[in-house]
């Protein structure tokens, strides 16, 4: 039985729960018996993409080597999770096209920067108010939603109640199959 690869990409900004909604849904997918790759910004940018910074040209850089990374692992038929704030619409068509478009699943998460900054789970949001870390996305820095994304994960369902990581990651799970 061949399992096919494909990628799911969480785009959003920083605090709005993409490693925590890719760690959910990585978890379902092992139940399952699934084999998944988790990439975000912990294993990567600490490791592979360690010399990289936040600048316009180094997000770039980190998304296409990400995009590299993430279609080797699709191509051995890997579902591959990769979960970076990817702020940039171009870079994100850039890695969708390099994959072919069927494999690419892309995964916005819709949710205000109010509340992402009252999260603000490292104490970034903090720093970057008072100038202490500069092109801090949604600051002084940009983030481009995406147009047309496979799946929107809005922060509150239909009824107007909070989301939970596990509401989100079934959505997901549920277009997957
Ligand atoms: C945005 C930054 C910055 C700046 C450090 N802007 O919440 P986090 O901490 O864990 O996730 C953020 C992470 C972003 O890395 P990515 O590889 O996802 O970014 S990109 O796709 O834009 O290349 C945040 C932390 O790094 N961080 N400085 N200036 N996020």
């Amino acid at each position: 039985l061949h399992q096919k690869g494909c990628v799911v990409w969480f785009t959003g900004l920083s605090g709005s729960g993409k490693s925590t909604v890719a760690c959910t849904l990585e978890h379902a997918l092992y139940r399952r018996g699934v084999t998944t790759a988790l990439l975000d910004g912990d294993n990567i940018r600490h490791g592979l993409n360690c010399n990289l910074g936040f600048s316009e040209a180094e997000r770039a850089e980190n998304i296409r080597r990400v995009g590299e990374v993430t279609k080797l692992f699709v191509e051995t038929g890997v579902i591959t999770l990769a979960s970076f704030i990817s702020p940039y619409r171009i870079d994100r068509d850039l890695v969708r096209q390099r994959m072919g478009c069927r494999d690419f699943i892309e995964v916005y998460m819709k949710i205000p920067l109010e509340v992402c900054e009252s999260r603000d789970p490292k104490g970034l949001y903090k720093l970057a108010r008072c100038g202490k870390i500069k092109c801090f996305t949604g600051i002084d820095d940009p983030y481009e939603a995406p147009e047309r994304p496979e799946i929107t994960l809005d922060v509150d369902d239909p009824q107007g109640r909070r989301q939970s990581p596990e509401a989100m990651a079934r959505i997901i799970l549920a277009y997957l199959e």
